[in-house]
């Protein structure tokens, strides 16, 4: 079955979704098609931190009622090393600025509803995503639905908002892209527990035994994370085992030790940076993970793939509105150099908080220098805050 729309959109994660939201706040349609379920979609546990501008985008466009009851302003973070804390003040070093822990999947809900509330049209359960004639005024994507049914959706331009293993990218001939990476040797180990915060704020620990950090999610259930091998598997850690590494980790001179509860969910996950570009080819335009990855440590994905279709949003909207195209057709470069900041930031603080395998004593005390340097200068501290709470957009 063929059908039409303006803007078709693979993938219904925070990119995805935030650019269908925007481009029908500027009456412009789009069809967004996502492989998996709503109930997979809205349940899959990521992200927790949204930056300032971040929140400030989901309010100004009408989706961040639940995240302004909900959500926790945080004005901080802990840098905990040697047994201390040091804390860093975001307001007091940015302007009054902070961050705000509100999880992933409830932005998610947030946006699947105000777009079904709204009419929008979100098609789940999709297979088999193949994109053509990009480098034609009138692209398509072809998919089957939930019965197995072909369907083909023509469209002005396709947004690959398709994440890590989509098809967008994968679409675009050989010698197009360049790609780079970084893996790191190490992995998280995410766990969610029933437990009330044990903190007031995050806290970002360094180890002789490893990387650990203590974030939240409700009044009662906390999430935390530790440094463990990448190739490790979570039948490997048993519950005591999981909280007394933490309690190691975590372990002040005065005694501090993380609440704990059930644990009711378990995740390793790899760590890598990853950067495509362009981000453009012909009329298929790339936007979050699709086009790039950060590791956790700077709590930057979800709020880069914000960014990127902020930017793309506005330049879509620029061509329907007036027919000019400067923004489009510089989405991949502004887009970039505000990614590679936030690269440059993620793999500072990854290469900060961890301990690298090998047992390098030289780099580990450059590491304890760098947190004593951090938390000890003003402008330092600022750098961090300035980073963390989200640089400008543009
Ligand atoms: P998403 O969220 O991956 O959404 C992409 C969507 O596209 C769908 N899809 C397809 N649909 C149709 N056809 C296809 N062929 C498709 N292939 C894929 C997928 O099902 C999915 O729904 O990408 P988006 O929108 O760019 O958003 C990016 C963020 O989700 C991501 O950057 C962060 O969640 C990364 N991340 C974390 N970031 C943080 O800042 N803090 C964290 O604690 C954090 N934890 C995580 C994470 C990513 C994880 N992944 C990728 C496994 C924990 C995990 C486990
Ligand atoms: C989270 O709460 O999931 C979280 C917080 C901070 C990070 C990464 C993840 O740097």
């Amino acid at each position: 079955m063929n059908s039409r729309t303006q803007v078709g959109i693979v993938g219904a994660g925070p990119a995805g979704l935030l650019l269908s939201h925007l481009l029908h706040r500027a009456g412009i349609d789009s069809v967004v098609l996502e492989s998996r379920s709503r109930d997979d979609v809205e349940g899959t546990i990521r992200a927790g931190v949204l930056e300032q501008g971040t929140v400030d985008l989901l309010k100004a466009t009408g989706v961040g009622e639940r995240l302004q009851q909900e959500g926790f302003r945080h004005e901080g973070i802990y840098l905990r090393f040697d047994g201390e804390d040091h804390r860093i003040d975001f307001p007091a070093l940015t302007n009054g600025k902070a961050v705000t822990v509100y999880a992933q999947h409830e932005v998610i809900k947030d946006l699947v509803k105000a777009r079904i509330d709204s009419g929008g049209d979100i098609r789940f359960q999709v297979s088999s995503v193949t994109v053509h004639d990009v480098q034609s005024e009138q692209p398509s994507i072809r998919y089957r639905d939930e019965s197995g049914t072909s369907h083909e959706i023509s469209c002005d331009f396709v947004a690959g908002c398709d994440g890590t293993q989509g098809a967008c990218r994968p679409s675009i001939p050989a010698g197009v892209l360049t790609a780079y990476e970084k893996i790191y040797p190490f992995g998280w180990l995410g766990i969610l527990c029933e437990a009330p915060p044990s903190y007031d704020e995050l806290i970002y620990a360094l180890h002789d035994r490893g990387f650990a950090l203590v974030s939240t999610r409700s009044p009662t259930v906390q999430r935390m994370y530790c440094q463990v091998d990448p190739a490790d598997r979570v039948d490997n850690w048993s519950d005591d085992r999981i909280w007394k590494e933490f309690r190691l980790r975590l372990a002040t001179a005065d005694g501090w030790a993380p609440k704990e509860g059930r644990i009711f969910h378990k995740v390793i996950v790899g760590m890598r940076s990853f950067v495509t570009e362009p981000m453009q080819f012909g009329r298929l335009f790339l936007a979050g993970d699709a086009a790039h990855v950060v590791p956790p440590t700077g709590a930057k994905g979800l709020n880069l793939a914000v960014a990127d279709v902020r930017l793309l949003g506005e330049a879509l909207i620029e061509h329907y509105r007036t027919g000019r195209n400067e923004t489009l057709d510089a989405y991949s470069a502004t887009a970039l150099k505000r990614i590679w900041k936030a690269q440059r930031f993620s793999w500072w603080m990854t290469s900060m908080l961890h301990r690298f395998p090998g047992g390098d004593a030289f780099q580990y005390r450059v590491q304890l220098a760098e947190l004593e340097y951090v938390t000890g200068s003003t402008v330092a501290a600022a750098a961090l805050a300035e980073n963390y709470v989200g640089l400008p957009f543009q």
